[in-house]
């Protein structure tokens, strides 16, 4: 995040683990640790099935092809993209161990150690578009291959319980699919640690959506209003569904776009489309040599050889310009660098916290530790991580509970008015009045709660209500 030194809930973690370093000893390195992870930028997890289009959406997003998309190495791996210099990779194996690994640019380097034994990829290069957002490229979900799962899983999911070194630390995630997530797809997502305000569902491949291309409906029209309904569908899981076409935007991103691919594809701007679909299907002799015409195809896909061939003849700038227009990349940057953002750099503040009080648990020096922690807790800055972890255990524990919505409602409001459900202009005596209400109908239920996760998850949400009603904010 740009402004993270000032950003309040970072100036508290890091007033907290000074604290915890000057309890001396062995907690110095404590301290250190912990610190690293909170000044590094959040994670972001791209899952989904294999082939659904996550590393060319990863290539797309960091604006160079890096994330191989052929059956090269690090398909089977999972890859951690991360902004620094020099450029260079590491193999982190499930023991913590560090392999180096030379990159040569266009050449596949055979990795260290065996797949077995590897947690993930590592690798740097500098850009701006990986500074605060790391992204993570996964082998794919419920594969074929049984192996490609498991790489994924034991980062995400059974890494998270067991050893750090093994963890890559997700704070949010993009799940991609390309018409209707399996019941797998959504087990698995439910199994990782992050909140549905956390998770973007992705709907990928939108140039082929439906019919595809070549059917009667444009594919990408049709793809966003089938995004509109599936954000509805699985309100549960994810915080909304965008479409995209990775494929358009990986070949707008990445420079991979030449005037002689804008010359051949405007050279077939004045085909009838019947002729034009004949052409792309056939093997014969076309308008195109068939290498130049596959060429088109992986750059661009059928859709944008059909739609793309009036504007390839104002030149390759504008191809590039229509296809990015058209992606849908501008649309998910937008939601990457806002509420996802957000709610991931709540979800690193809430792992600092949870490694603080785990600390807290097996050190000899427990008292001062969880005295730190409680302080820590109750910074008013504080109340949205507590908020975004109550979420996130309600779901798990009790996913029926009227909590949940009140939670996501305080989560996701701008401002104080929507925080109490009232539209923006409501009155500031309106909003305090609203939360009066609402806070009294809290300490109602906590009275009666179901769960224990319920009855944490309204400690926090009556500190909501008291901050709305005495201060007029959170
Ligand atoms: N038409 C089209 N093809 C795509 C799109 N995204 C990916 N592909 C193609 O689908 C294949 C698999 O993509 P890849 O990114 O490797 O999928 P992954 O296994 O999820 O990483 C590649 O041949 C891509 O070119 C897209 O948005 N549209
Ligand atoms: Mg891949």
């Amino acid at each position: 995040m740009s402004g993270m030194m000032s950003d309040p809930v970072h100036v508290v973690l890091d007033h907290g683990l000074r604290s915890l370093a000057s309890l001396g000893g062995d907690l110095v390195g404590h301290a250190n640790s912990i610190g690293a992870s909170l000044w590094a930028p959040p994670r972001l997890v791209v899952v989904g099935r294999l082939k659904a289009g996550k590393s060319t959406l990863v290539n797309a997003l960091i604006g160079a092809p890096v994330a191989e998309t052929a059956a090269l190495e690090a398909t089977r791996v999972v890859a951690v993209y991360q902004d620094g210099a020099p450029s260079r990779a590491e193999v982190v194996a499930l023991d913590g161990t560090r392999h180096p690994v030379p990159v040569v640019p266009g050449r596949t380097s055979t990795l260290p150690i065996p797949d077995e034994q590897i947690a993930y990829l590592h690798r740097w290069l500098p850009s701006a578009a990986i500074r605060d957002l790391t992204f993570v490229d996964t082998p794919g979900l419920a594969t074929l291959t049984a192996k490609n799962e498991a790489a994924t899983r034991r980062v995400l999911i059974d890494g998270f319980e067991q050893t750090r070194t093994a963890s890559v630390d997700a704070d949010a995630a993009v799940f991609l699919f390309d018409s209707t997530p399996r019941a797998d797809e959504l087990e698995f997502l439910k199994q990782l640690p992050l909140s549905p305000l956390n998770t973007l569902g992705v709907l990928s491949r939108a140039d082929s959506f439906g019919e595809g291309a070549l059917g009667r409906r444009d594919p990408l029209q049709h793809a966003a209003e089938h995004a509109v309904h599936m954000s509805r569908e699985l309100a549960q899981t994810v915080s909304r569904v965008v479409p995209i076409s990775g494929l358009m935007a990986q070949t707008s991103h990445t420079g991979a776009l030449g005037e002689g691919d804008a010359r051949a594809l405007a050279s077939l701007a004045g085909m009838a489309p019947l002729d034009l679909i004949d052409a792309l299907e056939s093997d014969g002799p076309g308008p195109l040599a068939p290498a130049v015409r596959d060429r088109l195809l992986d750059l661009v896909g059928e859709y944008g050889v059909l739609n793309g061939r009036q504007v390839a003849t104002r030149g390759a700038a504008a191809l590039n310009e229509w296809l990015a227009a058209n992606s849908g990349i501008a649309a998910l940057q937008q939601v990457l660098r806002t509420s996802l953002s957000e709610f991931a750099v709540l979800n690193r503040a809430r792992r600092v916290l949870d490694r603080v009080d785990q600390l807290a648990y097996t050190h000899p020096a427990r008292e001062p530790i969880r005295s730190i922690a409680y302080a820590m807790r109750s910074e008013p800055a504080m109340l949205r991580v507590g908020l975004l972890g109550d979420l996130q255990r309600l779901l798990v524990a009790d996913p029926r509970s009227p909590v949940v919505d009140e939670l996501r409602t305080l989560l996701t409001g701008r401002g104080p008015a929507a925080c109490v459900g009232l539209p923006p202009d409501a009155s500031v005596d309106h909003v305090r009045a609203h939360a009066r209400q609402r806070l009294a109908t809290a300490q109602g239920r906590a009275s009666a709660t179901m769960t224990a996760a319920e009855d944490a998850a309204l400690v926090d949400v009556i500190r909501a209500y008291t901050s709305l009603m005495t201060t007029g904010h959170l």
